[in-house]
């Protein structure tokens, strides 16, 4: 067990690891009407290996997904990713009219100065957690 040990530890040292820091997360406050809303922030991988986003978990909607946001026809729309590849020494921006975390079905009102806490999951990393604030920001269409 021992020797197993080491070798992962070994193995872990010759294949490199992702190192995840997220920057400046926030989430854009949205009338009280409205039961969808979105987080950005900058996901920096400082390792020299390349990790991928896979999901995001939080208590203040009913689900997270990953989004993109594309031009068709003169139209913005939205497309589902199914994982957000963090690249080694990189970086990925999640920014209005760009990917986002879409908030979905909310269970509660999200007010500019409030935190909200996001879980990302990371298919190598595990799970970070960030506190993210509201703000005002600019409405997309859905
Ligand atoms: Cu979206």
């Amino acid at each position: 067990m021992k020797l197993f040990a080491a070798l992962l530890f070994l193995v872990a040292l010759s294949f490199g690891v992702p190192k995840i820091v997220v920057k400046d997360p926030w989430v854009r406050e949205v009338p009280p009407v409205s039961t969808m809303s979105a987080a950005f922030m900058e996901i920096y991988n400082e390792g020299d290996e390349e990790d991928y986003l896979i999901g995001v978990e939080t208590d203040v909607a009913r689900v997270a997904e990953l989004h993109t946001t594309i031009m068709e026809g003169g139209m913005m729309k939205m497309r589902k990713l199914e994982n957000v590849k963090v690249p080694a020494k990189g970086k990925v921006s999640f920014k209005p009219m760009g990917k986002h975390i879409m908030l979905i079905d909310l269970k509660k009102v999200l007010r500019a100065g409030e935190k909200v806490k996001l879980t990302l999951i990371f298919k190598k990393s595990g799970k970070i957690e960030v506190q993210a604030p509201v703000r005002r920001g600019m409405m997309m269409m859905h």
